[in-house]
């Protein structure tokens, strides 16, 4: 068997740049071969320049490597994605389907797409959503991803492409600045608490979404990537959750470390977009196929985002 070699999209990104260290911290620093269309001063070798629209240098980049699973996170989020939807879908999609076909002519070991609640959309049931059910997203980033979650289904299906999907909620994490999404105001709160003590949210105050810490996402990322080819049942997407919050309640989890934190509301294009998707999600088949398990809640995801963040702002 190939030594494994693992060839992470989107490497800069909020997630990307967590998942890279802890890749290396398992697989060894060498193993894990980070690309991005941009490198950022503290990107750490081995990196490779990557738009995802060329299939080519792709190609030529996982054969030069001889890279053995791919974890696709290079993809433009929900708000910037309204900006642009054309080029939006071109990313998002054809950059998914180039990933599939290269890992079903290489018979790649493993590929790791993520998805997202942005699937979800007003024909869905809001409140614990199920795994199965009506997807009518609003966004083209939402349409992407619902797409290129058939995609992930139908490459396993007819070639046994083994392509493992979470829908992400919001991510939260001290370690990097989310770019582009509807779920970022809940990074950006912390930032703005520790510097100057107010934030104005571009969501209202009762806005009800999924989120999860940072560590979670990880883990749950890595657990369904070792789970046995056996236990994962679902080839589309798997929903995942860990709390759900309203901007108020995050501000009141804040107060409690910060007493004279304020928050003013300010609801804008985004407000729509995060009232077409669910306040709270049924993970129960991820809880039964692979184990899954979160273990932050808000009061402790708070505490270690202020502790870590007042170290490094
Ligand atoms: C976004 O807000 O677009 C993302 C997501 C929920 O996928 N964070």
């Amino acid at each position: 068997m190939a030594q494994t070699k693992i060839l992470i999209t989107g490497a800069n990104g909020q997630i990307g740049r967590v998942l890279t260290e802890e890749l290396r911290k398992i697989y060894g620093t060498e193993s894990i071969l980070a690309t991005d269309i941009t490198k950022l001063p503290i990107t750490v070798e081995p990196f490779e320049f990557l738009d995802i629209l060329n299939a080519q240098r792709l190609k030529e980049i996982v054969h030069d490597h001889n890279v053995t699973q791919i974890y696709h996170l290079a993809a433009i989020l929900s708000a910037n994605g309204e900006w642009n939807p054309i080029k939006t879908w071109n990313i998002n999609l054809n950059g998914l389907l180039s990933i599939l076909e290269i890992a079903r002519e290489r018979e790649m070991d493993k590929i790791f797409f993520p998805s997202t609640i942005a699937v979800f959309g007003n024909t869905t049931p809001r409140i614990n959503t199920p795994q199965d059910v009506p997807l009518l997203p609003t966004t083209v980033y939402g349409m992407s991803k619902c797409t290129g979650e058939l995609w992930c289904n139908y490459y396993h299906q007819r070639y046994g492409v083994d392509v493992r999907s979470l829908r992400y909620p919001g991510i939260i994490g001290w370690q990097s600045l989310p770019a582009g999404g509807t779920t970022d105001y809940a990074v950006e709160i912390f930032h703005a608490a520790l510097k100057s003590g107010h934030y104005e949210c571009f969501l209202a105050e009762n806005t009800r979404l999924p989120m999860m810490y940072m560590n979670d996402a990880i883990k749950a990322t890595i657990d369904l990537m070792n789970a046995s080819k056996e236990s994962i049942a679902i080839r589309s997407s798997y929903n995942l959750a860990a709390m759900s919050f309203t901007p108020a309640e995050i501000a009141s989890e804040i107060r409690k470390h910060i007493p004279n934190f304020t928050i003013t509301y300010k609801p804008d294009f985004r407000q729509g977009i995060a009232s077409s998707w669910s306040e709270s999600i049924d993970d129960s088949k991820a809880r039964q196929d692979w184990n899954w398990k979160p273990s932050y809640d808000l009061a402790s995801m708070t505490a270690d985002m202020l502790l870590h963040l007042k170290e490094t702002i």
